[in-house]
């Protein structure tokens, strides 16, 4: 087995939506959600997902984890633009399972999230957000799933 790192992916990257194409990563059933609070904003022109770090007006946010492994990294990467000042990071966060269990609490993971520069929120058109979910009703003003 290589080196898997986990990714948490909160937008277009998710199972279902238009860039999972490029997300080469292995799903880890169920659905997850940040330990902290962020903001999670639809911003620019097209309209894409924007998740920002500390933020007051934060929520806890949904989204998908994967295993990726060392091959997949440079596509994902390049399509958030990393190297790109003004454009997303990757960083770690710490996320967990979603339970239907009442009071069931899932262990705390540490997973990769992509992080848009807090500064666009001054610079950019701020369309909707905070957001505790990215939905294909927002992904529309993006683009389409084929
Ligand atoms: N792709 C990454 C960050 C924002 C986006 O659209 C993701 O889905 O997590």
């Amino acid at each position: 087995m290589p080196d898997l790192d986990l990714l948490f992916v909160y937008g277009t990257l998710k199972e279902g939506f238009c860039n999972f194409a490029i997300n080469g990563g292995q799903r880890v059933a169920g659905d997850f959600i940040t330990v902290q609070a962020f903001g999670l904003y639809i911003v620019g022109e097209p309209a894409f997902p924007w998740l920002v770090d500390a933020d007051p007006r934060g929520l806890p946010v949904q989204g998908q984890l994967f295993r990726v492994g060392p091959k997949d990294w440079p596509a994902i990467d390049a399509l958030e633009q990393v190297d790109e000042p003004g454009w997303y990071r990757r960083s770690r966060i710490q996320v967990r399972q979603m339970t239907s269990a009442e009071g069931a609490q899932a262990p705390p993971l540490t997973a990769f999230v992509y992080f848009g520069d807090s500064q666009a929120l001054q610079t950019r058109a701020v369309h909707l957000g905070p957001l505790a979910a990215f939905t294909l009703v927002q992904q529309s003003r993006y683009c389409t799933v084929p």
